[in-house]
């Protein structure tokens, strides 16, 4: 097939991502109920904030602003994941991040694949937070060994699928009838099935080891749990979420409410319980339930430094030390004034978060900048204090390990917490996988690096020019 009559990849997970939000909106109604809630509070918020509309209609697509921007899936084997990140690398989706989740009693690692170029962010931005089920640290040897064996027998990928991925790795790409299909394959994988894998004894024996296993070893496929939506407002959408019949988590998940936003801030609805067919030997079928989908919303804000997140990191332990949110809800304004309160030690000015060395910022030149000519290289801090060179803080594109525990944890129930010891282990989640994960801060630091050579580069160049 000739190279121009594939279509581009980043046009293929937009096909993808519109396809899972169709697909689960029909599955799970009170997701459309928040999708409607979130287009409605952006939309509030652009009219009442020119200054804000103004800017993302210069940086970003305002019509696709409540677009979803990322979902998860939990898988049992390392065959799944290392397969899952051919499909993902189909439609332009690399692995970035190690998140060990394993100390927040949560027993998986995980990693989220995601476009990584800013082209390809721009187009389209989703993502999906990809959990495997770590079996080792489940103490109970037999039902270790049980579940391995429902895992190993399943197959989660049709065999369209798979010949397409493959197809797409030989020939560099898919044209446009072959990724239309791919498309429809590899939703099948994502897809909901109320039918059961495991009879109903043992998916109470997996669920009574931990919620998650029996989530991930009872099914037949890896359903989409939560697709997530960018919300300009995240705490008027946790006010108003009861309203529109729908019950938020306790808490707010990451930074407080900031003049600068930092990071990430997430908040879901409480997963549903959903009525599931359990295999009998006897009768064919027998009724129960299963509860693990839910709704997230996200707002984003600055990627950090290394230095930046550790000073986050502490803060977030500082608060948590006064008051641990519970999950009834019960002393969420009591986290909230903690939380506040511990992150006034993190500075809220774009200037003193860059002076700090706290954040990445993607440096360019000032209409004054453009119109300059320099004879050579000049210090970057010299070049911003004389107006010719500007800063932007670089959008965080990743997942936080505590928010992502606040989020699993919210939506495996409210009961007793299990704690394992912590043990990460990428080296062991990379084998898996097939390839390395890239890091996330040597990459917003290469971005960084590059704005800043590309205006020197500038304006020298204008003097070459003469
Ligand atoms: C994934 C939870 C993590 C997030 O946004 O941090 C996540 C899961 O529940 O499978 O999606
Ligand atoms: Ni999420």
């Amino acid at each position: 097939m000739k190279e121009n009559s594939f279509v581009s990849t980043d046009h293929i997970r937009s096909a993808f991502s519109a396809a899972m939000s169709l697909m689960y909106r029909d599955e799970v109604p009170a997701y459309g109920t928040l999708m409607e809630l979130v287009a409605k509070v952006n939309a509030d918020t652009l009219a009442a904030d020119a200054t804000l509309k103004e800017r993302l209609d210069a940086t970003d697509t305002l019509e696709r602003i409540s677009e979803e921007r990322h979902g998860a899936i939990r898988l049992g084997t390392p065959a799944e994941l290392s397969m899952m990140r051919r499909v993902f690398a189909v439609m332009g989706m690399y692995p970035v991040g190690y998140y060990d989740l394993s100390t927040a009693g949560v027993p998986v690692h995980s990693t989220a694949f995601r476009p990584v170029s800013e082209a390809s962010l721009k187009r389209n931005p989703f993502r999906v937070f990809t959990s495997l089920l770590r079996l080792d640290l489940i103490a109970d040897e037999t039902l270790r060994a049980e579940s391995e064996a429902i895992l190993k027998e399943r197959r989660i990928f049709t065999p369209e699928a798979i010949e397409l991925t493959e197809i797409a790795e030989r020939d560099g790409g898919l044209g446009k009838a072959d990724a239309e299909r791919f498309v429809a394959q590899v939703l099948e994988t994502f897809r909901w099935h109320d039918t059961a894998n495991v009879s109903a004894d043992m998916y109470k024996r997996l669920h009574d080891a931990h919620r998650l296993i029996a989530d991930v070893v009872s099914f037949k496929g890896p359903h989409i749990n939560h697709l997530t939506p960018r919300t300009l407002d995240i705490d008027e959408i946790q006010a108003l979420m009861p309203e529109y019949g729908i019950a938020p988590k306790a808490v707010v998940e990451g930074p407080p409410t900031r003049k600068c936003p930092i990071l990430l801030r997430q908040t879901s609805f409480k997963a549903l319980e959903e009525p599931v067919s359990f295999r009998d030997a006897e009768d064919g079928w027998k009724a129960g339930s299963h509860t693990a989908r839910f709704g997230e919303i996200e707002q984003r804000g600055i990627a950090l430094t290394p230095k930046g997140r550790g000073l986050y990191d502490r803060l977030l332990g500082d608060s948590r030390k006064i008051v641990r949110p519970a999950a009834d809800g019960s002393n969420a304004r009591d986290y909230e004034t903690a939380l506040t309160g511990a992150f006034k030690g993190f500075p809220d000015s774009w200037a003193e978060i860059r002076e700090a060395g706290l954040g990445y910022f993607s440096y360019s030149l000032t209409e004054k900048g453009r119109q300059t000519k320099l004879p050579g290289r000049r210090d970057p801090e010299t070049l911003i204090a004389d107006g010719l060179v500007q800063f932007d803080p670089i959008v965080y594109e990743d997942f936080l390990p505590v928010s992502a525990a606040g989020i699993f944890q919210s939506n495996l129930g409210d009961g007793a917490q299990q704690e394992f010891v912590a043990s990460p282990n990428q080296k062991r989640f990379e084998t898996d996988l097939g390839a390395a994960v890239l890091d996330e801060f040597a990459h917003y630091a290469g971005i960084e690096k590059a704005s800043v050579e590309s205006c020197l580069k500038a304006l020298t160049a204008a003097v070459a020019a003469e």
